[in-house]
């Protein structure tokens, strides 16, 4: 019997939401219907989901002579390609981020502040990202694979 597999409190909890008539062969029948339509909604929440999502990363220039690109916490050594959202924190006038690699130069303006955030497509190679006044200290660069 594949009733006997539920749990009775999701059992009770089903009945009180879709009022099952007993007469026996049509009680499991509906049973049955239920779990495939959780399974159906539960895919169709999922699927869209997974394949919108971008990843996030966050660059950070300034107000200190410091320049960093972090995904989690953790700074970016290597990445698979893909898409990502990167949100850049530019803190400081005197400097900027810019970020450049295959098909990809993009730069915040050195005497502008703010946040603002890129959404790009990163392809297989290496990227570099520098402040342009101090690149010979202030940059880092990562792989994508
Ligand atoms: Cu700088």
């Amino acid at each position: 019997m594949r009733q006997a597999i539920r749990p009775a409190r999701t059992v009770r909890i089903v009945s009180l939401l879709f009022p099952v008539p007993q007469r026996e062969g049509e009680h499991v029948t509906k049973h049955l219907h239920l779990r495939l339509a959780t399974v159906v909604v539960a895919v169709l929440l999922l699927v869209p989901a997974t394949a919108q999502a971008a990843t996030k990363l966050t660059g950070k220039v300034g107000p200190g002579f410091t320049i960093t690109l972090t995904k989690a916490g953790h700074t970016v050594t290597s990445l698979p390609a893909g898409t990502y959202k990167i949100a850049i924190h530019d803190n400081s006038n005197i400097h900027n981020f810019h970020l450049s690699g295959p098909g990809l130069n993009k730069l915040t303006d050195v005497a502008a502040t703010g946040t603002t955030t890129w959404k790009l497509k990163l392809k297989t190679g290496t990227y570099h990202y520098q402040c342009d006044p101090h690149a010979s200290s202030m940059k880092g660069s990562f792989r994508v694979s």
